[in-house]
């Protein structure tokens, strides 16, 4: 299998952490953004809305990062990441539609004006951050609350919606904006859980 990718980037940590749950690598080639190639016409040619990640598997072209963890849950052995119970999985298609929605568009605002921006000697506009930890915040008081009754957010097994989550968590950790996680006592308790996974060590290292 082939991975277009690049290493620092969000939805292509969700595919890394999935492989390296299933113990399988996969040749990761880099597109590198800061060059634009996600923007080149070979790039285009396997993602039409010029983004990564995008897997090669054998002559089957797949994009969008939670299509590609799902088909690579579905695909390879190993311990599933996919509920077999009906409402756990049903739950788990929930918080990735909430992660999607709700969460990971504020959580890259945030990296972006505190991180992107300063490393292309730019200014960041903090009050774009300051709404944005309000997003963040709000559905971050939601997860808190569900993680009052369960382990995981599926309920007693880790599964894609976590897997879905971890990278948008980082973003904030490496923002400068971890109380928003600290400050909650359910969401600390399981990004430490979840983010000592040998798995996720891996795939954000
Ligand atoms: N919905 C897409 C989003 C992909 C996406 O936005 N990827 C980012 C990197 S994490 C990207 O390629 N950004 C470059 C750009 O927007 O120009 C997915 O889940 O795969």
């Amino acid at each position: 299998m082939k991975l277009y990718g690049h290493p620092m980037s969000t939805c292509t940590r969700k595919v890394l952490t999935v492989l390296a749950e299933k113990g399988h690598e996969a040749q990761v080639v880099v597109v590198d953004l800061m060059k634009g190639e996600h923007k080149q016409p070979d790039h285009l040619a396997r993602h039409p809305f010029g983004v990564i990640p995008v897997l090669e598997d054998g002559d089957f072209s797949l994009y969008e990062s939670r299509a590609i963890i799902r088909y690579l849950d579905q695909k390879l052995p190993g311990a599933s990441l996919t509920p077999t119970e009906l409402r756990a999985r049903a739950l788990m298609d929930q918080w990735l539609s909430v992660e999607q929605s709700y969460f990971s568009t504020p959580a890259i605002k945030i990296l972006y004006q505190r991180v992107i921006m300063p490393m292309l000697s730019q200014q960041g506009d903090e009050s774009i951050v300051e709404v944005a930890k309000g997003e963040v915040a709000r559905t971050l008081d939601v997860v808190d609350k569900a993680l009052g009754n369960q382990e995981y957010l599926a309920g007693s097994s880790y599964s894609l919606a976590d897997v879905s989550f971890m990278p948008y968590l980082q973003c904030l950790v490496v923002s400068k904006v971890g109380e928003l996680i600290t400050d909650r006592q359910n969401v600390a308790a399981w990004w430490k859980r979840v983010s000592a996974r040998p798995a996720w060590v891996k795939a954000s290292s």
